[in-house]
């Protein structure tokens, strides 16, 4: 899967180089390629943004920048993702979906935003990871790639996919470890008593009452 990321801050993504998605990119399953939009300034002094037309604080992305940055990556296929608050908001549901496109262009917004013409005539979907405000959209980028790579055949194995929170709308049973006991706290016994219909029952009843108690939101979807 190839992911094309159109910002003005590619340092940012960095952090994508660690643990489960830096060997995803190490074994090529995914391929992250950062495009700094200010590279397509045609300004002597690599100006992107400009003051808004009507007036307002800060400042406004230009819109030809923006789309020399996109058709620098653009294929037939390709879908484009404009991080903003005013998207849709992001759910498992929209990650398996995503997880099925060959190659997705992320459009990264920062100060105010990014003029309006060429969000209309280059975007196909605008996604929000969530109702809060944010400098800037490479974090909910990131947190995109992460979630959609999992979903990338050989990233993770398909028993973690297939079994997880969210999939079914019921949250995650508890987990245990070494040591035995803890503080005092015994791990419970029927996850040492090597009955595995017991344990998936009990499994099962856990991950209705942690979702009962903590996402009882979950249950009416
Ligand atoms: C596009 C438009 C995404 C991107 C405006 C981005 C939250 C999310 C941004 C803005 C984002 C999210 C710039 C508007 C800062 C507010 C970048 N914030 N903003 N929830 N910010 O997914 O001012």
């Amino acid at each position: 899967m190839k992911f094309d990321v159109l910002t003005l801050f590619p340092e940012m993504f960095d952090t994508l180089n660690q643990s489960i998605i830096g060997r995803a990119i190490e074994k090529d399953l995914i391929n992250i390629n950062l495009v700094n939009i200010r590279d397509f300034s045609k300004d002597k002094h690599k100006n992107v943004d400009d003051t808004p037309y009507g007036g307002g604080a800060g400042m406004v992305i230009r819109p030809d920048v923006v789309y020399e940055a996109f058709q620098s990556v653009k294929t037939e296929g390709a879908k484009v993702i404009y991080m903003s608050p005013q998207g849709k908001v992001l759910d498992q549901k929209k990650v398996v979906e995503l997880s099925k496109e060959k190659h997705l262009i992320l459009l990264c917004g920062h100060y105010e935003g990014i003029d309006q013409r060429v969000l209309d005539e280059i975007v196909d979907e605008e996604i929000s990871i969530g109702d809060y405000v944010l400098t800037g959209g490479e974090l909910p980028a990131m947190v995109l790639i992460d979630s959609v790579s999992r979903y990338v055949e050989g990233v993770i194995s398909e028993d973690s996919t297939s079994e997880e929170s969210f999939s079914n709308n019921l949250l995650e049973y508890p987990q245990y470890t070494r040591p035995e006991v803890f503080n005092g706290v015994k791990v419970p016994d029927v996850l040492i008593s090597g009955h595995h219909e017991n344990i998936r029952k009990w499994r099962e009843e856990k991950s209705l009452e942690f979702t009962k108690s903590k996402r009882p939101d979950l249950l009416k979807k």
